[in-house]
Formats: C-alpha cells, structure tokens, sequence
C-alpha cells in the first residue's frame, strides 16, 4: 500500500475556479495533469502557463461538456486508464427560485452535471484505480450536501445525493487503496454564483457583498492537504465556510 505513488491527476471543471486553482497546486507537487473543461481557449492558456513554470509535466486536455456521452471514452483514450487522483468538480447551481417557480430546465441541467456525470467520471476511474494498486478521489460537495435552504431545493438535493454517494463508495471500496474523500464548501467567490444567475454579475456581486467569501485557493490548499496526508489516512470529508458565514442562510454582512 505505501509504495503506491500517485502520477496524474484528472480535474473536471479545470478551466476556473477551484479546478484551476487545484490545477495549479497539483502540477506545483509534480503531478502530471488532464484537465476537462468545455472551454478550450482557457484550457490551452492553463496548459501554457503551466507548461512555463513546470517544464517537465505532462498536461492533457480536453475540451468536452462533463454531460457529453463521448467524454468518458476520450478520457480512456488520452489517459490510458492510469488516473491516480480524480477531483471530481464539475457543478453548478442554476436559479435560486423556490420549487414552484424554478424551471424543469434548470433541474435537468443540476441532476444531470452535479449527479450524473459527477457519478459516472466515479464508476469511470474506480475499476482502473483499483487495477492500478489505488488512487485518491475527492468529490466536490457543499455544505448544501448537509444543510438545505429555500430556493435552493434541486442544488441542495443533487449535493444531499453526492453526500450519500461518496459515502457508499467510500464503505465499498474500504482497504483497497482507495482513499475516498470529499470537501464541503460554503460560499466561495468563483463563478459559481455568476453562473447561478445566468450572467448578472451585478446578483452574483450581491452573494458576497460585506463579507469575506473563500477563494478558490482556499479549497485547492485544503484539499492538497487531504492528498499529502500519509497513504494509511483518509481526510474523509471536510466542511468550510467563510468566517463570516454561519450557515447558508446565515451570513455576517459589515454593511448592514
Ligand atoms: C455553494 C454553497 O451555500 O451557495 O455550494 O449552496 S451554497
């Protein structure tokens, strides 16, 4: 088991946020990359500017929807199945209406990146860490996963779900090298909340508005640190919020 030593890391979501940021951290430690993201421009950027500092890495991408059927096969193809790490990132929240006024539209696309493609980039890579002696997964989750708050009943549903099934993976897959975590954000300022609101960046200012959110640099760090952890410890989940968060529906505004 402790010989096992991890080479290249699968990041979706990689062309921002916390998937950029971890981008980043990984190829710092050496580790060889495929990144997956659906914007190629901003992949080829990360690719360079992390080919500049890191020479010697080898970084892949691909440009593809996490949604797109053709995606697992042409990670098979780029990564010949030899994934060591899987930040499993993908996801969005779409609309914070309540229940009878949100769209069947948004619920699709939330069930379909948080739950389904975030399920099946798991049932992709587990048979081949496993073949390959292990691996280390982290899912990202929220506290949405734990908490549930008004307006945000599919988001929070598709988080509850990744929540129970990283958990079930973790349990079914205990002493074979497999280390199985996830982390549990609250608010971080990335494009999560732009992207919620469909572009209006003067709503998405609002989320974070008096108060210090986390960055994305903040859950690239802590999930570093659950990968650097010796290879008999599992970091099996962890919760962080901004200080001035208490909750999901309870932030510390300065302004107010
Ligand atoms: C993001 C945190 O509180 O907006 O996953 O749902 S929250």
């Amino acid at each position: 088991m402790n010989s096992f030593k991890p080479k290249y890391a699968l990041i979706t979501g990689a062309s921002s946020g916390i998937g950029l940021a971890m981008a980043k951290s990984l190829a710092s430690k050496g580790l060889d990359l495929l990144l997956v993201a659906r914007r190629l421009d901003r992949l080829e950027q990360l690719k360079s500017d992390l080919l500049k500092e890191f020479p010697k890495l080898k970084i892949d991408i691909i440009d593809s929807d996490i949604n797109d059927n053709t995606l697992a096969q042409r990670i098979e193809k780029v990564s010949g199945g030899k994934i060591d790490i899987l930040i499993n990132n993908a996801g969005l929240a779409l609309g914070k209406e309540t229940i009878e006024k949100s769209s069947f539209s948004d619920w699709e696309q939330m069930i379909s990146t948080n739950v389904v493609a975030n399920f099946k980039m798991v049932h992709l890579v587990v048979p081949w860490m496993l073949q390959n002696g292990g691996g280390d997964i982290i899912n990202l989750c929220s506290v949405a996963g734990i908490h549930t708050y008004p307006g945000g009943a599919v988001y929070c549903a598709t988080k509850h779900a990744v929540h129970a099934f990283t958990k079930v993976l973790r349990e079914e897959t205990c002493g074979r090298n497999l280390r199985v975590m996830q982390i549990s954000p609250g608010m971080v300022n990335t494009e999560f909340s732009t992207s919620r609101f469909k572009g209006d960046k003067n709503q998405a200012d609002k989320v974070y508005e008096g108060m210090t959110p986390l960055m994305a640099e903040d859950i690239s760090r802590m999930m570093q640190f659950m990968l650097d952890q010796p290879r008999h410890v599992v970091i099996d989940e962890i919760i962080t919020m901004p200080t001035d968060q208490g909750s999901p529906t309870t932030v510390f505004r300065n302004s107010k």
